[in-house]
């Protein structure tokens, strides 16, 4: 492994400097490898090598046009960063889960530190963690619609293989109400403040029964202890739902007999616009289905010359069952290769063999069906904040 870059290490001794009370802990994870070229976001920990990653704001998205050198885990250090304010860099040895509420038997506050986290059972899953607004910018450029928010493009998810503590272990442990029904998991990074409001720390309820169902306290991203950027020492996994839900640097649960709130299931995080109910959507909650090619926006492939287009797809309904692809702007299909076993919360590499003859622009496109049936309409339905883009990706190439 290199020295950690100059640039990551500045980035480290800013985060630290901006959070008096941190301190690297023993056994963190380790500082990024160096990069040649690497832009800085306000915040984030590691080093974005602008080879992998697009810096947005605080955010740093992952580029994947990129990802056909990695396999069907996505590293760490390739992992998408999505920060509403500023990776926290907490030691494990000081931290501690507090869970409370009426929602709990002894209406006592309940408190879990790392080390007795880390001796209850573990289990070990592979999940994607897919920002609510990735593909956003499509609404935009393919669909000519405005929304707000970061203009990811395809590369707000990453998949890893999470290891940790069931959360229905814990709240078990912690005594669990039988008429508890909403959870507010929340962060321990700075308090989210837009538009001259204080929107306080960074927390989304959770249903009980979802809760119950496949929630992870992770400590392990890809078999090592969770990068700062990533939640450090412990984040949610919420498999299949959007980003959001997955709350990083988890401080507190509170554990409620009655339905809760927050401005991230009020204001944001609901479909809202012409064709949803007036006031919005319920809170969106299972992600969407897509696929991508490995490949640059606008890139030249060579007329003449046998060509190995590669992506991925992945849904969050069912495993994936098929993907087609156009090399002629939709006009005819043909059905991709799979690389890899149908499973729900992984993704699928794809490829399929293409020898282009006319010269000139071309537009490649992908379509994937799950076994649920679903299937990648050609337009994405519109909302204001532009969640949930699915529709089929029109990616535009030059033959030459
Ligand atoms: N505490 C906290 N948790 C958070 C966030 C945050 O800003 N603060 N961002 C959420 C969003 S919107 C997404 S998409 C995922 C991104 O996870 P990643 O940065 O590990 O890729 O984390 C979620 N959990
Ligand atoms: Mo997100």
């Amino acid at each position: 492994m290199p020295h950690p870059s100059a640039p990551a290490r500045r980035t480290l001794l800013k985060a630290l400097a901006a959070t008096p009370a941190a301190a690297v802990a023993l056994g963190a994870p380790a500082a990024p490898a160096a990069a040649s070229v690497a832009s800085a976001a306000p915040g984030i920990v590691k080093s974005l090598p602008d080879a992998y990653f697009t810096v947005r704001g605080t955010n740093a998205e992952a580029r994947f046009d990129a990802f056909g050198d990695t396999g069907s885990l996505t590293p760490a250090d390739r992992f998408f960063v999505r920060n509403h304010t500023s990776t926290p860099v907490l030691d494990a040895a000081d931290w501690r889960l507090t869970l409370w509420g009426d929602g709990l038997h002894g209406r006592a506050p309940v408190h879990f530190t790392y080390g007795q986290l880390r001796d209850l059972p573990s289990v070990t899953r592979t999940a994607l963690v897919e920002c609510a607004g990735n593909g956003r910018s499509l609404y935009a450029t393919q669909q000519g619609q405005p929304v707000s928010g970061t203009p990811w493009t395809l590369g707000a998810v990453g998949a890893a293989r999470w290891r940790g503590v069931r959360l229905a272990e814990v709240l078990r442990r912690a005594g669990l109400a039988h008429d508890a029904v909403d959870l507010l998991p929340r962060g321990l990074d700075d308090p989210y403040v837009s538009g001259g409001t204080d929107h306080g720390r960074v927390r989304r309820p959770l249903p009980v029964a979802k809760a119950l169902d496949d929630v992870i306290l992770a400590y392990e991203m890809n078999g090592e202890p969770l990068p700062y950027d990533h939640g450090h020492p412990v984040r949610l996994i919420v498999p299949h739902w959007v980003g959001i839900a997955s709350i990083k640097w988890l401080g507190d649960i509170e554990v409620a007999t009655r339905p809760l709130a927050s401005p991230w299931s009020t204001d944001w995080y609901r479909l809202f616009g012409e064709p949803h109910p007036a006031g919005g959507s319920a809170p969106i909650t299972r992600q969407t289905l897509k696929s991508g090619f490995q490949l640059p926006f606008g890139a030249t492939l060579e007329a003449g010359g046998v060509h190995r287009l590669t992506g991925r797809a992945w849904s969050a309904h069912a495993p994936v069952r098929s993907v087609d692809v156009s090399t002629d702007g939709g006009g005819t299909w043909r059905p991709a290769r799979l690389h890899d076993g149908p499973r729900r919360g992984a993704w699928v590499r794809w490829s399929l063999p293409w020898r282009p003859t006319a010269t000139g622009p071309a537009t490649l496109l992908s379509r994937t069906a799950d076994a649920a049936g679903n299937v990648q309409p050609a337009t994405a339905v519109h909302n204001t904040q532009g969640y949930l883009f699915d529709a089929v990706v029109r990616h535009p190439i030059t033959v030459a």
